[in-house]
């Protein structure tokens, strides 16, 4: 397993045709199937380009919203955590990612019922991990989250949300202390000890963003953005999420990085 300093491998999960019923709040429209399978393939090339062994699961048309597999589970250096994701069309996911990351991991283990997690609330910092509360995250599973790390000599707190759908749908940690901020965690105490890359209101999607061993991989077409991150030392790679913005899907959500 590799450390946080580096990724060897990330899964991925292809999109399947009825991602078209996805949930989404966005009110941008359907997406097209066949544009989501070109920028999903363009995601997996930036993933292979900064280094990462890309594994791909099936896609599976019972579950619309498979493809954002960064929810069905939190990947630590130590062991795997299996969520149990917040909305009832998406409980059934994370069969197909368990099988995949037992190839992987010897300790897996569980969120549970009442608990319900998704991982797109989660941010790892090192060994410490920030949990949201938010539409898909409650009390009981991010606790139940934070004793499992506990168990493994890691951390986490919770961080309550107010606005967006999930934690790292408005902060994304780039390493090196460095944080993008957006919107509603601007001035939050809990992060008041990073270096901070502050997203423009009028581009608030850009805030999930990943980091990649060293590159930070962002969505296309936010400018100012891709400037503010530039003038912190860091290379970009530039991807078109149009299709999956539709959905409330960001890059943080299209893969498990570990
Ligand atoms: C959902 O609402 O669950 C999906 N349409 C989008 C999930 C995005 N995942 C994430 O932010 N981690």
């Amino acid at each position: 397993m590799s450390t946080n300093s580096h990724f060897k491998n990330a899964i991925v999960r292809m999109p399947c045709r009825r991602m078209v019923k996805g949930l989404s709040s966005a009110g941008l429209g359907l997406p097209y199937y066949n544009l989501a399978l070109q920028q999903h393939q363009k995601y997996i090339e930036a993933l292979a380009k900064c280094g990462v062994e890309v594994t791909s699961i099936a896609a599976d048309e019972n579950y619309p919203d498979s493809v954002f597999i960064e929810d069905a589970a939190l990947l630590t250096p130590v062991c795997a955590i299996i969520t149990n994701p917040g909305a009832p069309s998406r409980k059934g996911e994370i069969v197909a990612v368990e099988r995949s990351l037992s190839q992987f991991y010897l300790e897996i283990e569980r969120i549970s019922a009442p608990g319900s997690l998704d991982a797109g609330d989660i941010m790892m910092v090192g060994n410490h991990y920030y949990i949201g509360i938010s539409q898909r995250t409650n009390h009981h599973g991010a606790n139940q989250m934070i004793a499992i790390l506990k168990k493994h000599g890691m951390t986490g707190s919770i961080i309550p949300l107010k606005k967006v759908l999930h934690l790292k749908s408005g902060v994304s940690y780039l390493e090196n202390n460095t944080m993008v901020i957006s919107g509603e965690f601007l001035y939050k105490k809990e992060f008041s000890r990073f270096i901070t890359i502050q997203v423009n209101p009028s581009e608030s999607y850009a805030a999930n963003c990943i980091w990649v061993n060293g590159t930070i991989i962002i969505a296309e077409g936010y400018p100012k953005f891709k400037e503010a991150v530039a003038a912190h030392g860091f290379s970009t790679i530039e991807l078109d999420m149009s299709e999956f913005r539709k959905l409330d899907g960001g890059l943080s959500c299209l893969s498990l990085r570990f």
